[in-house]
């Protein structure tokens, strides 16, 4: 056993207290959306309340909200599985003296195309239009990566932004390069199901800290990545992506849930 959360398990937790537990509840945050669709299942205001800048540190700026209080609210949602059954509440370590959200041990499951089985994807609202102005999503992983292996087969770990959904995000990640001998630095975006950009970016692994970003532009839609290792030069992964669907719709203020 790693983890040590001080938290009861789900079947003595309710989110909204309406006195049935969230393990029973079928609409935990009480906003009208099912547990099993809703991507913001413990935000009854669905990111819609949350603007930007915004900034948790897992150190001591803890928002106190969502799991565990670090201020994810849902997990990236297939709409047929109810979100305790994204994640295992024993496989994370929350917060702490290391200031970091850890998954201890991930399943094979993805995202990618219809495949939709992407577990421990934890993700939160924010509301932004097209008068946000740019700005950029960043976040820091810490090493050691993968164990200091070389990744395998798909592992990756990373960030995205997306509308909630399996099906509509573009993300960054760090996994294996092409011959899985070391790293590489992948982007993928998801329209409506449909991978439409997949590249990568080969390199060694990272040995402390690997930072990923991705700069979006609500106007035009465009969406830059970048990324940064060891605390080097921030280098850009590919070509601004110019995103459309419902991502962009969500990122220009319409998000598909209103
Ligand atoms: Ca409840
Ligand atoms: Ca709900
Ligand atoms: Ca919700
Ligand atoms: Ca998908």
């Amino acid at each position: 056993m790693l983890a040590t959360l001080a938290l009861p398990p789900a079947n003595q937790k309710d989110n909204d207290q309406d006195k049935v537990s969230d393990f029973t509840d079928p609409d935990d945050d009480d906003d009208g959306i099912g547990d099993k669709t809703d991507y913001f299942a413990l935000d009854d205001q669905n990111g819609m309340t949350t603007t930007l800048p915004i900034q948790y540190d897992l150190f001591n700026n803890y928002p106190g909200t969502g799991f565990y209080g670090l201020g994810f609210t849902g997990l990236m949602s297939n709409g047929e599985n109810d979100y305790h059954d994204l994640y295992e509440d024993q496989n994370l370590i929350a917060g702490g003296a290391v200031g970091a959200f850890s998954i201890n041990a991930v399943t094979p499951g993805d995202a990618y195309a219809g495949l939709n089985q992407q577990e421990n994807a934890f993700q939160f609202g924010i509301n932004t239009t097209t008068s946000t102005g740019p700005f950029t999503v960043q976040t820091r992983l810490l090493g050691a990566f993968f164990n200091n292996q070389p990744a395998k087969h798909w592992q990756s770990q990373g960030m995205y932004i997306g509308t909630g959904d399996q099906d509509n995000y573009l993300k960054i990640t760090l996994g294996p390069n092409e011959t899985q001998t070391g790293a590489a630095i992948e982007v993928l975006y998801e329209q409506g199901g449909v991978v439409t950009v997949c590249g990568m970016t080969s390199g060694g692994l990272p040995v402390d800290a690997l930072d990923l970003y991705l700069t979006v532009d609500p106007a035009t839609g465009n969406v830059q990545p970048k990324y940064a290792k060891d605390n080097g030069q921030m280098m850009n992964a590919g070509n601004p992506i110019p995103v459309g669907g419902d991502l962009l719709t969500a990122i220009q203020g319409i998000p598909p849930w209103q």
